[in-house]
């Protein structure tokens, strides 16, 4: 028999809205399921790692249509699945959808743009208001955002996180001891983890980000940071680059951009960029082309 959790999977997958209560029940279910997991989420691999998704809906399917349906693939998405895109509501509900139907097979981590502040700014707020009438949807999102953990860790060697290294967190114990539950602070460690950039250029140390949020950190910060904790590789998102057709997809592994892409990590921990065609359907997307013509690049 098909429960009403499959009928909510079966409408979002034909790109069709749930109803308010549907969207609440939701909420509260993946609440349970994030406060059970930890600031440093472990991971066993293979797992597909996907950038920012940014309301592309279609682009998700795509994914999903590329490298495999969840439960048939393990994935790691880091975070930024709201704002921009004309379907952050459907994106983030079936999201939610599959990790409550999988929880084990699906992590979500946090991105700087699952925050109150940059929803009304950005897209969610106004989504929220246009298809529903009224901002409930929009509380419930953000209130289950507060929850969602804030890093992972791939067999205690490839450590993910939607921003980068933050200043005052040097060691994953310290990711760990933070208390996560709440909006996303304008600084502090919780503030870094979801807002940093790597800087590639001169920058020893940190320094001031472009963003007005965040820092930058310089590579001898990063070798420092994979040597205290023993670690091989970072995996990152948060940064658009401008150069694809469509997709804002982007994941970087530090130092070296992959755009466009998902990454596959194997169970011996190799890392393959898949790139990734955008669908037909985000292709025709008006607001994707704005977005492509004026790099919003700083948020
Ligand atoms: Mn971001």
């Amino acid at each position: 028999m098909q429960t009403d959790l499959d009928k909510s999977i079966e409408k979002l997958k034909n790109g069709e809205l749930l109803k308010e209560k549907d969207v609440k029940q939701l909420c509260a279910k993946i609440r349970e399921i994030f406060i059970e997991e930890g600031n440093v989420q472990r991971i066993d691999p293979p797992v597909i790692v996907v950038g920012d998704i940014h309301g592309q809906l279609y682009d998700l399917f795509e994914i999903f249509k590329q490298s495999g349906e969840v439960g048939d693939q393990n994935y790691l998405f880091l975070g930024d699945y709201v704002n921009r895109g004309f379907h952050s509501i459907e994106s983030i509900c079936l999201l939610y959808a599959l990790k409550i139907k999988n929880p084990d097979k699906i992590t979500l981590l946090r991105g700087n743009h699952e925050s109150r502040i940059l929803t009304q700014t950005f897209g969610l707020y106004d989504e929220a208001m246009r298809k529903y009438g009224s901002l409930n949807i929009w509380r419930y999102l953000t209130e289950s955002f507060d929850y969602m953990p804030l890093s992972a860790l791939i067999d205690e060697k490839v450590w993910c996180v939607h921003g980068g290294i933050a200043q005052d967190a040097k060691l994953l114990d310290d990711v760990r001891a933070l208390n996560r539950l709440s909006e996303i602070p304008d600084n502090g460690e919780m503030c870094e983890l979801l807002w940093n950039d790597p800087n590639e250029q001169e920058l020893k140390g940190f320094g001031e980000s472009k963003r007005g949020v965040g820092k930058e950190f310089g590579q001898d910060v990063f070798a420092q940071f994979l040597q205290t904790n023993n670690l091989s590789c970072v995996l990152r998102a948060h940064q658009v680059i401008m150069e694809g057709q469509s997709s804002l997809l982007l994941i970087i592994v530090i130092g070296v951009v992959i755009q466009g892409a998902v990454c596959e990590v194997s169970d011996k921990l190799e890392m393959r960029a898949k790139i990734f065609q955008a669908s037909e359907n985000q292709m025709k997307n008006a607001q994707t082309k704005i977005w492509n013509q004026n790099p919003d690049y700083f948020l």
